[in-house]
């Protein structure tokens, strides 16, 4: 496949800088390299900016909306034309790039009349509006935004909102109360650390990308680096305990490449700055590789002899 590297240097979702250098950690983590290896032709399109936007207003709980705004602007067309040649990597950043990239390959989808599932892995669910952040912050307004929730003031347009049925939100273990209550009135399939524990974490994924399957849809897949526990995966702003394993992880990204549906990736909020030696970033390199197509533990057959 062709794999087209998207450096989205978003760093105005929230107040804590640093994702800015995200992008750039996943090139010398050897990102493009792993790719090619597994034998994916790969493009890199370098480091966007954002689109002229109007100097911040003074009069908002909101963190940077108006670069949100020209990050959005510029991520939709970007993305929109890249996913016409190839699977667009969206490369952050933090969540707030997610408000373009999935609002983008939304338009792709229409415009080859497919409907866009999006399969968003997450401690947190990013359900909010600019009207019920209690933050401020936008990386937690993705979802909101994409599903045509109200109160988006000067952001793009929705043209193609992404029906809530065709989201799947899993590893939530970080829920605000404004988002619960519409998380729970919404169509949304979330599947919080309880249910994972529980059933497994297979479960509940094999059975949507199954639906993604059956309507011929496109799969956006938007990872944030909180998905995993912070143990394994130290470099982000908001740490929640709890999270996904190496292993759930690598099952997660080695299901979905197996379903071979994947056109679309986010890779989010990794903080550079928060890092050991580049063990996060790594992290993210090594299962983006098993979400197109690198087996870890599968080896050469072995005798134990
Ligand atoms: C939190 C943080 N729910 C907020 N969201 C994050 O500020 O609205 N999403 N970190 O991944
Ligand atoms: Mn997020
Ligand atoms: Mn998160
Ligand atoms: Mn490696």
């Amino acid at each position: 496949r062709k794999c087209i590297l998207i450096g989205a240097p978003v760093d105005s979702g929230k107040r804590r800088t640093g994702c800015l250098m995200g992008p750039d950690s996943y090139r010398t983590a050897g990102l493009a390299q792993a790719l090619s290896d597994l034998g994916h032709t790969v493009e890199d399109m370098g480091n966007l900016s954002p689109a002229t936007h109007a100097a911040e207003p003074d009069d908002t709980h909101l963190h940077q909306p108006n670069r949100t705004i020209g990050w959005t602007n510029r991520l939709i067309r970007t993305g929109q034309e890249a996913a016409q040649r190839g699977l667009p990597i969206f490369l952050g950043g933090d969540h707030a790039l997610a408000l373009g990239s999935v609002a983008g390959m939304a338009n792709h989808a229409a415009s080859v009349d497919r409907p866009l599932f999006v399969l968003w892995l997450d401690a947190h669910s990013d359900f909010h509006t600019p009207d019920t952040t209690g933050s401020g912050n936008l990386h937690g307004t993705p979802l909101g935004y994409v599903t045509g929730r109200g109160g988006f003031t000067g952001f793009p347009v929705i043209t193609n909102p992404v029906p809530e049925e065709n989201i799947c939100i899993i590893g939530l273990r970080s829920v605000d109360t404004a988002e619960r209550e519409a998380l729970q009135n919404s169509d949304i399939r979330f599947h919080d650390m309880r249910q994972i524990d529980e059933h497994g974490i297979a479960r509940p994924l094999a059975a949507f990308l199954q639906h993604v399957a059956s309507q011929n849809g496109l799969l956006h897949v938007s990872l944030d680096v909180d998905f995993l526990d912070p143990s394994i995966a130290p470099a982000v702003g908001t740490t929640v305990p709890g999270g996904a394993t190496m292993r759930e992880g690598h099952l997660v990204m080695e299901m979905i490449s197996d379903s071979g549906l994947m056109t679309s990736l986010d890779l989010v909020e990794l903080n550079p700055f928060l890092d050991e030696r580049g063990r996060t970033a790594h992290l993210m390199v090594d299962l983006t590789a098993s979400a197109l197509g690198r087996r870890v533990f599968d080896r050469p057959t072995r005798s134990f002899s």
